[in-house]
This record gives C-alpha cells, sequence and structure tokens, in this order.
C-alpha cells in the first residue's frame, strides 16, 4: 500500500500543542494507517535548513524545517500572506507585492522540495496543502520526482480579473498545472479556475474531464472538506457538562446567546459583524439585556500589518457597542483575541442560539459545520451564513446573507432569535444530514482516491 506524504506550510507537531487551523483539524483522525507530513517547524533559524528535522510520533512520521528570518519575512509574511491571501480573498487593494518575495516564496519551495526529495519512497502518494506551496510540484519535478502529486487549495480561487492583477499570474497558473491532481473547496472556485485557464493559457476545460497540459493529463475538481460530524457532536453533547460549559451558562444568566468564532483576519467579515450586532441593539430594542454575543477571534498573523489595523478596529468597534448600550448588569458584546480549545468550543456552540459566520470570502469554512455538529437535535440553535463561504454551496438551510450588508446581517439576527421551534428543528435535521455526507473522510478519501485514479489500496471508510 502506497505511503502518502502530506506536505503544508504548518506542521501539527503534538509536542507543540494544538493551534487553530483548519488542516489540522481535518486530517487528524484520518491517517491511522501511517503516514509523513513534512513542513515548516514554526522555528525561526539563523538559516534555512537543507534538510528535514525527522520526528515520529506513533502512526504518523513528521519531517520539519527551520527558516530563517528573512526566508520567513519573504516567503510567508511576504508573498504568501501579503499577496497571495488578499489576493484570493477578492481583496486586490490589500496586495504589497514585491519582487524579492516572490523570489523568496520560490526558494523555500525549492528547499521544501529537496528536503522532501531526500525522504521519498518510489510509489509515495504526494498530497501537497494549500497557496502557500504552488510550486512545490514543479520544484519536485525539477529534481526528476516521478511521484503522483495532488494539490489541495484550501482557500477560494478568483476569476482572471481579479486573479489578472498578479504580476506572475500565468507562471503560478502554470505551476498548478505540474500536479497530476488540483482540487477546490467549491465549485465556484473551480469555476473561477477555469476561467484563469481560459484567459491566461487559452485552455478550455470539457465538462468533468481532466485537462491536457503538455502531455500530461490533470485532474481538477472541486472535493469539500468536511469534519467528523458524529464525533463532534458527541463531544459537544460531553462538552456542556464541562466546568467552562458551566461558567459560560451561569455568566448569561439566561439571556439568548449568540457566538462568533475565527482567526482574526480580515477575510472573516468581524467589523461588518459588529456593526450589524449594534443595529440590532438600536433597532430591535426588545433584544436590549436579553442577548449576548461571544466572539472569540483567535489573533493570527500579528507579524502582517493589515492584521493589526483589523485588530485596532475591532478593539474600538466593540468598546463602542458596549459604551453605548451595555448596562451596569449587562454586556452585549463579549470579544475575546485568545484561541479557545476545541472542547470548549463543542459545548459553547451547543449552547448558542445563534452561530455567525459572516466571511467576506471564504474557502469552506469549517466553523459553520462544527456549529451545526454541536445542536442538540431538540432545540437546535440558527445559523447565519456568508454567501461567500464555500461552505453555503453545501449549507442552504442556514440563513445565508451578504456580508457587505451590515443591516442583512442585522435582520438575520433577529430572524435567528425569533425562530420557532419547528422551523430550527427543521432547517437543523437537514444541515446534520449534510454534514453527515461531506466529512473529513469523504474529503480525504475523494482526494485520495483522485490522486490515484481510484486503485490506491487505501480503507479510508466512511463515517
Ligand atoms: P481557517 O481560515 O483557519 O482555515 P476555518 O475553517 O473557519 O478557517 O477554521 C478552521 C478551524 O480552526 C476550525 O476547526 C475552527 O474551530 C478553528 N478555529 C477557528 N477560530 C478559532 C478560534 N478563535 N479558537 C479556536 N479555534 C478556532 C482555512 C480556510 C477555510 C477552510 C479551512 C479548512 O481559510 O476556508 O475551511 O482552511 O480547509
Amino acid at each position: 500500500m502506497a505511503r502518502v506524504v502530506i506536505v503544508s506550510n504548518r506542521v501539527p507537531l503534538p509536542s507543540k500543542g494544538a493551534k487553530a487551523g483548519g488542516l489540522t483539524v481535518a486530517l487528524k483522525d484520518v491517517f491511522k494507517q501511517g503516514a509523513l507530513w513534512l513542513g515548516w517547524s514554526g522555528e525561526i533559524a539563523a538559516e534555512t535548513a537543507t534538510s528535514a528535522k525527522l520526528h515520529n510520533s506513533g502512526k504518523l512520521d513528521f519531517a520539519t524545517i527551520d527558516l530563517s528570518e528573512d526566508d520567513y519575512r519573504r516567503f510567508y509574511v511576504g508573498f504568501a500572506n501579503s499577496v497571495l491571501w488578499p489576493l484570493l480573498h477578492f481583496q486586490p487593494g490589500l496586495l504589497e507585492f514585491d519582487r524579492e518575495d516572490f523570489e523568496g516564496y520560490l526558494a523555500v519551495n525549492s528547499t521544501y522540495a529537496k528536503a522532501l526529495a531526500e525522504l521519498l519512497r518510489p510509489d509515495d502518494l504526494i498530497w501537497v496543502h494549500d497557496y502557500h506551496l504552488i510550486p512545490l510540484a514543479d520544484a519536485l519535478r525539477a529534481l526528476g520526482v516521478k511521484n503522483r502529486i495532488g494539490f489541495f487549495l484550501h482557500v477560494p480561487f478568483v476569476p482572471a480579473s481579479v486573479f489578472g492583477v498578479l504580476p506572475s499570474a500565468e507562471k503560478l497558473l502554470r505551476m498548478m498545472l505540474t500536479y497530476d491532481v488540483v482540487g477546490f473547496q467549491a465549485r465556484q472556485h473551480l469555476h473561477d479556475f477555469e476561467d484563469c485557464l481560459l484567459s491566461f493559457l487559452n485552455i478550455a476545460r470539457q465538462s468533468g474531464e481532466p485537462i491536457s497540459y503538455e502531455g500530461r493529463s490533470v485532474v481538477v475538481d472541486a472535493i469539500p472538506i468536511g469534519i467528523d460530524s458524529r464525533g463532534f457532536a458527541r463531544q459537544a453533547k460531553k462538552a456542556v457538562q464541562s466546568r467552562a460549559a458551566h461558567r459560560l451558562f451561569e455568566s448569561i444568566e439566561g439571556h439568548a446567546f449568540m457566538i462568533g468564532v475565527d482567526r482574526l483576519d480580515y477575510s472573516k467579515g468581524l467589523p461588518n459583524r459588529f456593526e450589524a450586532f449594534g443595529y440590532l441593539l438600536d433597532r430591535f430594542p426588545e433584544h436590549r439585556m436579553h442577548v449576548t454575543y461571544l466572539q472569540i477571534a483567535a489573533r493570527s498573523r500579528e507579524d502582517v500589518a493589515e492584521y493589526q489595523r483589523l485588530k485596532r478596529e475591532l478593539d474600538r468597534l466593540s468598546g463602542d457597542i458596549n459604551g453605548r448600550y451595555a448596562d451596569f448588569d449587562w454586556q452585549p458584546l463579549r470579544y475575546m483575541t485568545r484561541a479557545v480549545s476545541r472542547a470548549s468550543l463543542a459545548g459553547f456552540h451547543r449552547q448558542a442560539r445563534v452561530g455567525i459566520v459572516t466571511p467576506l470570502r471564504d474557502g469552506m469554512n469549517l466553523v459553520a459545520k462544527e456549529y451545526i455538529a454541536a445542536q442538540d437535535p431538540e432545540d437546535p440553535g440558527v445559523l447565519i451564513l456568508s454567501r461567500f463561504a464555500g461552505a453555503a454551496e453545501e449549507l442552504t438551510e442556514a440563513i445565508i446573507i451578504n456580508p457587505y450588508d451590515p443591516e442583512e446581517i442585522t435582520e438575520a439576527m433577529h430572524e435567528a432569535l425569533v425562530m420557532p421551534l419547528d422551523e430550527r428543528k427543521d432547517r437543523q435535521e437537514k444541515l446534520f444530514e449534510k454534514i453527515c455526507q461531506t466529512t473529513a473522510i469523504t474529503y480525504c478519501r475523494d482526494f485520495i482516491n483522485a490522486l490515484t485514479g481510484g486503485t490506491n489500496g487505501h480503507s479510508l471508510t466512511s463515517q
């Protein structure tokens, strides 16, 4: 049976403890049959390492690479998070392109490729994750690596009119076609990728067919990521008995409770959400003194200037809302910038009457699925979901909103707070069914099947 080799920017080393992050969560239960996982250690060293450090952790072998300060700045802070991240989230105005950063991005990818090539077995299946590593297959091929290599993009893709803003657009697009499989979260992202192929490379994909590129065949598909829905549901049921859940429950004193859980990132639409909550208290005064909104926004990428600016804006907005509407015995908005453990989150979601997920763009958004999984089927809460999250393609029974319109979010908050039990149960039943169809397991199985052409001998069973 072929070994799966995962390559991602960060490696979830158990010794470093759990951090907020999509990939770690989606894959952690799945590769029980052994795998190698390579990526950045999270450490800054005097020089970027030329070979990986190996760590064994039961079924998974980890291989990590330390980065120099300069490579970290150019590759991670620079090209990956100040160019590709804003671009792929439809924010070209936030792009800070610098040719040296792009060179650094290519150089770090070559370093990863060399370190990985030393560890590869001939029949390994290589599964590369996310926008940090677009050039990796090209760099591996240059070293003579012949293994099957797949790429999954966790974030959205953009149409040609937006992608063309990137000075190295065509080069990156060609690099994506060096993979054997290219997977996206949603059909819309696949559609936008096809738009780029046609515009930049004059490649018209026949519906459902692989792409022929330089004599090779490239499978492209939408393979949505999911969670272990039933496992998370069990965790939530148990977690409501936890000390943290009791503390929260006692502190809200019978108020309706709304929750938002995100990384502190401008793609997540937090300022509009805060504004929407302010409007709710203004336009629907019946909710004053009766609703508490908890926003957990784990600090993220603090080295990138735009994230510092966002934090200042949210500090200001939350102070403004509480200053205006709080009473001596009621605080409407609780805003915290620390990550919370997965178990506590599961319990908090279950207690929340409303889950608010309003990104301006999002590849999938697993919080939306976790919120649904955590609900009590006999008294479920209501999910408010941005139409621009990949999750909205599947979760159509949520209240779907346009996150650019704070007043639409306000109306959705009100609708969710007053929604009758029958309607809540009806929506929840359908949504739960959907998140049990597309899970972490089906995601991995479908991707590996695409990578092997369906003949891999991997026994990833359905959940
Ligand atoms: P992220 O942008 O990190 O991931 P998301 O899918 O919302 O976004 O969250 C991933 C995980 O992090 C979830 O399990 C969530 O519970 C956890 N998390 C988020 N905020 C947290 C917080 N404040 N405290 C604790 N945990 C937190 C990227 C893409 C997404 C895509 C994922 C997976 O941007 O669109 O869904 O990868 O592919």
